[in-house]
């Protein structure tokens, strides 16, 4: 295995860095290997336990994409925030939250994050800096440049991760984000994941330039394509685009080329694709596929690997089993923690 190259001592420059796919050490390669494959094995579970009805109302899983969070959260230092939009237990599980709390959220029980009365869509951390959470579409876009304002104004180097999909990169209140994030050139990092859809509708239908990497030339933010898929590529882009906001230099856009194996939530049965495209990208690039592949290629032994899946499956497991045992939030809780 190639030895892990030394980040460059050099100022970020948009238009000459090219973002190549940095080598990881096997260090990297297991982190990023047991961090993709929690996500994987929790979202599995969650499914699981939606089809036996302990999960009710919305349920966005996030199979496919697990390697841009992770990437990210590989690039990213303590103080920065993360804030997305309803696909979000893997941006959860990334920041280091506690799966028992997730899925006990999930599940709507006391011990979940928002003490069973939010569920999927309604979590936050105040300790490992994760904003939500939002179940209106784009709505995260202003709230994560809020985040990046508030950075600026306290004159921390913290950088907001901020992250939307395709079809929320139509929506209006990104473009007004991205005038005031380069006029007052603040620390956010547009992380789009462009997993080809929005609910049933196509990119390729929805969008008039399709290159989102573009979608900030109008604002002067600069932005590129990154293989989604591939979590090397990610880490490397991610180290690029926060030194960028870290120097002060504004907003940086990440198009993540990425794709969802799942529907769109729980309750969409995926007719307006074939199984054959979602069968193609998972054999030619799951994230965690390849991952597994460079470590077996570099000799790495295969029951090593099933012993991270086995404690992975453990710790899954375990969230599962107290997100069914936990009790459900007490009655007198009804009229807590709401906004009157
Ligand atoms: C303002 C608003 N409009 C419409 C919806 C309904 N809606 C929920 S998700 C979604 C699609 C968004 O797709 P995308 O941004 O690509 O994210 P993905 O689900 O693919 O992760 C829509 C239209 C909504 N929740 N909020
Ligand atoms: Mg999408």
């Amino acid at each position: 295995m190639a030895a892990p190259k030394k980040a460059a001592a050099k100022e970020p420059n948009a238009e000459t860095d090219n973002g190549s796919t940095a080598e990881f050490t096997t260090e990297q390669e297991l982190k990023a290997l047991r961090d993709m494959l929690l996500i994987r094995r929790f979202e599995e579970k969650a499914g699981q336990l939606y089809g036996m009805g302990a999960i009710g109302g919305f349920c966005h899983l996030y199979i496919g994409q697990e390697a841009v969070v992770v990437g990210v959260q590989m690039a990213m230092k303590p103080g920065d925030e993360v804030i997305t939009g309803y696909r979000d237990h893997g941006h959860m599980l990334a920041t280091g939250m506690d799966p028992k709390g997730v899925m006990a959220e999930l599940t709507g029980r006391r011990g979940g994050y928002s003490k069973g009365k939010g569920g999927s869509m309604h979590m936050f951390s105040k300790e490992q800096n994760f904003y939500g959470g939002h179940g209106i579409v784009g709505a995260q876009v202003s709230l994560g440049t809020g985040l990046a304002f508030a950075n600026r104004y306290r004159g921390n180097d913290s950088v907001s991760l901020t992250y939307f999909g395709d079809g929320a990169a139509n929506q209006g209140q990104v473009y007004e984000s991205f005038n005031m994030a380069e006029l007052w050139k603040l620390p956010v990092v547009y992380i789009i994941e462009n997993n080809r859809y929005a609910m049933g509708t196509a990119v390729t239908r929805a969008s008039a330039q399709q290159d989102f990497s573009k979608r900030g030339v109008s604002f002067n933010i600069p932005g590129e394509q990154v293989d989604g898929m591939d979590v090397r590529a990610v880490k490397a882009a991610a180290d690029k685009a926060i030194a960028w906001c870290r120097a002060g230099k504004g907003p940086y856009i990440l198009e993540m080329q990425t794709y969802r194996y799942r529907g769109h939530s729980m309750s969409d049965p995926a007719k307006y694709r074939t199984r054959e495209e979602v069968e193609k990208v998972r054999h030619d690039s799951d994230p965690i596929e390849q991952v597994r592949n460079r470590l077996l290629a570099a000799k790495m032994p295969e029951e090593d690997l099933k012993k991270i899946d086995a404690e992975v499956r453990e710790i899954v497991n375990a969230a599962a089993d107290f997100a069914q045992h936990d009790p459900e939030p007490d009655p007198a809780e009804l009229y807590t923690d709401i906004y009157r």
